[in-house]
């Protein structure tokens, strides 16, 4: 006799969101020792801190990143810069545990040879939020994003290619990996507040790797 009714249960399943976009339900989840091993090892080099909008707001989010390229945000605007403006020196290189997961994720969802030169680290804590916007940084706007979930669950909102396009909302769980392309690479999105919580692994808070490609 058995309990373990579910034991053949796939862990990991995909669901089309849209053209071009593609969540892949724990697909992260066989990496997540390495990829929170790596993080530490990034973030001791690039820590944490809240960017300023160029409007002069102070974001929710806190931010760091790794690879060729990491996102800043000051009073004189956004862009993608090689040096971490907290340190004046180069981000810390990308993980080879970022950059396999990051590849294998895009073959998967039909974008094979991905090669991402930049990782954003968005750390949420209960409240945090990311306001509706458009990621169009990136002189590359033919490679997609892939966005990695860990921690808490959180809210994600999917629009349009207008701001005001009514959006949908999408919960998104410690493991899912989200491959944005194709037409769905310029559409508007943002996070919910975060909800309160307590993930076993990672306590109050969500993290959130973006791959991008920006040169
Ligand atoms: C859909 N981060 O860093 S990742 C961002 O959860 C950002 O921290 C969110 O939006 C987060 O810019 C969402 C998912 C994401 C990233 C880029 C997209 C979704 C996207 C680009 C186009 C459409
Ligand atoms: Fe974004």
């Amino acid at each position: 006799m058995t309990f373990d009714l579910f034991g053949d249960e796939p862990r990991t399943w995909r669901e089309e969101l849209a053209p071009g976009a593609v969540v892949l339900r724990g697909f992260a989840l066989p990496h997540v020792d390495a990829l929170l091993a790596a993080l530490g090892d990034v973030t001791a080099v690039a820590p944490f801190r809240q960017m300023i909008t160029p409007g002069g707001y102070r974001m929710s989010v806190t931010m760091s990143g790794c690879g060729r390229y990491g996102w800043v945000s000051d009073h004189s605007g956004y862009r993608y810069d090689p040096l971490d403006p907290t340190s004046s020196q180069p981000w810390p290189a990308m993980p080879e545990s970022f950059h396999l997961l990051a590849r294998d994720a895009a073959a998967e969802a039909g974008f094979p040879g991905y090669e991402p030169d930049a990782c954003l680290i968005n750390r949420y804590v209960p409240g945090a939020r990311l306001s509706l916007h458009q990621d169009k940084d990136e002189r590359d706007q033919v490679a997609p994003i892939v966005s990695v979930s860990l921690g808490l669950p959180a809210m994600f909102l999917f629009g349009g290619l207008h701001r005001n396009d009514p959006t949908v909302r999408i919960p998104l769980a410690h493991g899912d990996v989200v491959v944005w392309g194709g037409p769905s690479r310029l559409r508007y999105h943002g996070v919910l507040p975060l909800k309160e919580g307590c993930h076993p692994l990672l306590g109050a808070e969500r993290i959130n790797l973006t791959f991008r490609k920006v040169r």
